[in-house]
């Protein structure tokens, strides 16, 4: 996919306004956001990878094939955060996903499987839903679980969550395997075919 960081903003004049569909990447710090967007481009460090929870202090807009943007929102959970720091940016990820951007299309809230939902998961997507914006699941790390046991918690965290089939699914970015409802959720709010780097579907 072509694809590059179209803006790397840490105020909301510094939001793209060009109109085009966007969706945002969400998730606590660490979950996996950043490799989840490589493999969907097909870029090995477009978005940067940390081991380092909390990096990413700003709003990073993925321009992909010039037709829509993926949006890598700071991770919550601020564990290793301080509070004048938090301070700065979170209003910034409120006003983003605040109902006054048409952009938005939908959002894919990020968990680790092995941990499954907390209460900032859970008020999220209550929280998502109130604002009518549409959003899905991934579970991340699939490949830390056996098959069988990732599969059975998938299942019952989506459960856990009210979410009905075909709204979340479980992926290994590491591995690239999963993707292939992620790429649909994608092209049914933004129209954009997700492909491989070699051209085959996920
Ligand atoms: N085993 C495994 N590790 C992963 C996977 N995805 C991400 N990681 C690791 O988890 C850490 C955080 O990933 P990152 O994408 O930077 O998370 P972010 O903070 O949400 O953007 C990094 O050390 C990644 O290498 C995956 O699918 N499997
Ligand atoms: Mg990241």
């Amino acid at each position: 996919m072509n694809s590059e960081l179209a803006r790397d903003a840490g105020k909301p004049s510094e939001f793209p306004d060009d109109g085009l569909p966007e969706v945002a990447i969400m998730g606590r710090s660490n979950v996996g956001k950043s490799s989840v967007i490589n493999v969907l481009v097909g870029r090995k460090n477009l978005a940067r990878t940390s081991s380092t929870p909390g990096k990413t202090r700003r709003i990073h807009f993925f321009q992909v094939e010039g037709a829509m943007y993926l949006v890598d929102l700071p991770g919550f959970g601020w564990a290793r955060v301080g509070r004048q720091e938090r301070a700065a940016w979170q209003p910034m990820v409120e006003s983003y996903l605040r109902g006054t951007r048409e952009a938005l299309r939908g959002a894919i809230l990020l968990i680790d499987l092995r941990r499954g939902p907390g209460d900032e998961e859970r008020s999220l997507l209550d929280w998502l839903h109130h604002e009518g914006i549409p959003a899905r699941v991934a579970w991340t790390k699939s490949d830390k679980l056996k098959p069988g046991k990732a599969a059975q918690q998938a299942r019952a965290f989506a459960t856990e969550l009210g979410l009905e089939p075909g709204q979340s699914a479980a992926v290994s970015s590491l591995r690239a395997r999963g993707f292939a409802p992620l790429v649909g959720w994608l092209q049914e709010w933004t129209g954009v075919p997700f492909r491989r780097a070699d051209g085959t579907p996920f």
